[in-house]
């Protein structure tokens, strides 16, 4: 018989101590550093059960305690919250009881060619907590609690009614140009005025915040944290302030909302890692109508995945629909809501594991990237219909991709990667280019693996493309760009952590993003939390210097979210 024994209100903050710093990586042999380094961040988890299990070495409730909190710190992001496998593989019990003890302390010390660290010859780990997650390992994994309407109406706040916001704006600025920057160690958003670079805002948004996006009309940020929280904030007020905030689960990533003719504003969903589900809620207050799980079988060997985690959620242009990368299951959900009591999910089947993707230039096709399939699927979303799988290099890693105009192979979709240093460019114009249509045409060396992000715009000639886990600080601390009418010319280097002259640290730079007008491109230099951080702005047709902004205010700048180019889908 099983018991389960509650331990109460057991924070378990998930440290990503490989995404502080390059120094930090510890060696896991066939895994490159800059996979490794994405892998773990902190999350907090709460209320997790201890459930002992038949035929496992015994376990005391401390020991299950520290073991519960390295498996979250270190080992979840592969191996999953609920051990079913991800891109580690499955820990659950009646594999793990199999292996035995000895076996489970050896892999946990030495990693395994496959890319499982070593976690006890780097250091990481001692003998005596290796020895207790290899018993740990063997029994059930504890589940964290779920997470439904009633949680969701509890932590909903609507801070301001909508009938006490201001009719219009209060303020100068433009709100069409101002940037929303993750201050991720912070747990807070900047808002940054893009024409006078001045810090407008500093918003508390959820702990180590993931991503903003803006309503269709561009009032509103929606920004989500990996607590779950949605928070929005109106950029109406002056200063822009938090409205209405809500969490929707234990760990999220995603948030988007409506752009259908006749449905902008009026919806926002968010996407949770945990529990596996997605929420729409209503756009100008946040309050939760309807949750939907995600729980299901996978698209290749069609087995029951209990946490199949939601990734990247982009509004549809040619429906009401929102679509939905459901990572674990490698399918993408088309969720219409024209009826809101009567939610249809078109389910289509891409591969696993979905992350994150884009529109074409078009906004009728998304593309997005299965990480560990090594492809890019493409999905019609006009038709509805997963119109290509495509081969790309390792670990494609696009952001939302780039979209410019190859001069032989016409309009083209970009993505870098993670596992190397190419850039692949896909042909996205089935009706002129028929033949050059979701097919790789040209593939790019960038700098080196470790690319995160791409980024161009329709005014610009430059292809921006970062490596900010690159285990080279001369890599990681700059960036590359191409001219798109001249592809076999190779790359620039801009040196961009040294012009923000911020003295130590990891210094990575990432993310371009360009301000509204399409002339100039920001990025920033992400350095560690107790040490200087800054955005650096760089001229797009002289590629110099612009302006740099420090602030002591910018801690851990990361993602920056224009206005104008987010809401419209410009990249
Ligand atoms: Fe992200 C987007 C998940 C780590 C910066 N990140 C996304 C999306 C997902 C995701 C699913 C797509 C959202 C969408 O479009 O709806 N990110 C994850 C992870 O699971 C992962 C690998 C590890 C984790 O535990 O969080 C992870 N991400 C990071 C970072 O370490 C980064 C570099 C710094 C940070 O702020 O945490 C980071 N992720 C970003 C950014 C975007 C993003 C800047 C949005 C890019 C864009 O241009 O839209």
């Amino acid at each position: 018989m099983r018991m389960i024994v509650t331990v109460l209100s057991l924070v378990i903050w998930l440290q990503a101590g490989a995404v502080q710093g390059a120094e930090e990586t510890v060696d896991h042999p066939g895994t490159s550093g800059a996979e490794m380094r994405y892998k773990g961040a902190p999350i907090p988890l709460q209320d997790v059960q201890m459930r002992i299990t038949p035929g496992a070495p015994d376990l005391t409730e401390a020991e299950f305690e520290s073991s519960s909190r390295i498996f979250f710190e270190r080992c979840a992001g592969c191996h999953g919250v609920l051990r079913k496998g991800a891109t580690g593989k499955a820990l659950t019990p009646d594999i793990t009881q199999q292996r035995g003890i000895e076996y489970l302390k050896a892999l946990i010390a030495y990693g395994t060619p496959a890319g499982m660290p070593n976690w006890g010859s780097s250091g990481d780990l001692t003998d005596a907590e290796i020895e207790t997650m290899a018993k740990f390992l063997q029994h059930e994994p504890p589940q964290p609690p779920e997470w439904g309407m009633r949680e969701m109406l509890d932590s909903w706040k609507l801070v301001v009614p909508v009938k006490d916001r201001p009719k219009e704006k209060q303020h100068e600025y433009d709100t069409d140009n101002m940037f929303s920057v993750t201050l991720r160690d912070a747990g807070q958003v900047a808002i940054i005025d893009g024409a006078s670079k001045e810090i407008v805002s500093i918003v508390d948004t959820g702990y180590a915040v993931h991503i903003s996006r803006p309503s269709y009309s561009g009032r509103y940020v929606y920004t989500i944290g990996r607590d779950a929280k949605v928070v929005l904030i109106d950029l109406f007020m002056d200063p822009p302030a938090i409205v209405a905030e809500i969490k929707i689960g234990m760990e999220a990533r995603s948030v988007e909302t409506s752009k259908y003719p006749g449905y902008e504003d009026q919806l926002a969903i968010a996407g949770a890692y945990w529990p596996p589900q997605y929420v729409l809620m209503k756009g100008d207050t946040l309050e939760p109508m309807k949750i939907v799980s995600t729980r299901g079988m996978t698209v290749d060997t069609q087995e029951y995945h209990p946490e199949p985690r939601v990734a990247a959620i982009v509004a549809s242009h040619q429906h009401p629909e929102f679509i939905v990368n459901i990572k674990e299951t490698g399918k993408v959900l088309l969720v219409n809501y024209s009826n809101i009591n009567a939610i249809t999910e078109t389910t289509l089947e891409a591969a696993r594991y979905l992350h994150d993707g884009g529109w074409d230039s078009t906004h009728r096709y998304f593309l997005t990237a299965a990480n560990k399939s090594n492809k890019i699927a493409v999905i019609d979303s006009k038709d509805r219909k997963v119109e290509a799988l495509i081969d790309v290099t390792e670990i494609p890693h696009p952001g939302r991709g780039a979209n410019f105009t190859d001069p032989e192979y016409g309009p083209v979709w970009a993505t870098s990667a993670l596992g190397n240093a190419n850039i692949s460019l896909i042909g996205t114009d089935p009706v002129q280019h028929k033949k050059h249509a979701w097919k790789v045409v040209r593939t790019l060396k960038g700098m080196g693996g470790g690319s995160l992000f791409v980024k161009t715009h329709p005014k610009s000639s430059n292809l921006w493309v970062d490596a900010p886990l690159n285990p080279d600080p001369k890599i990681s601390q700059a960036v590359a760009v191409f001219d798109v009418n001249n592809l076999d010319g190779g790359y620039e280097v801009l040196p961009i952590a040294e012009w923000a002259d911020v003295g130590e640290g990891p210094k990575r730079v990432v993310q371009p993003e360009y301000n509204m007008a399409g002339d100039e491109v920001w990025f920033s230099v992400w350095n560690g939390k107790e040490q200087i951080s800054a955005l650096v702005i760089v001229d797009d047709k002289t590629r110099k210097l612009k302006h740099v902004i420090k602030d002591s205010r910018l801690v851990t700048p990361t993602g920056k979210f224009n206005i104008y180019n987010t809401r419209k889908d410009i990249y």
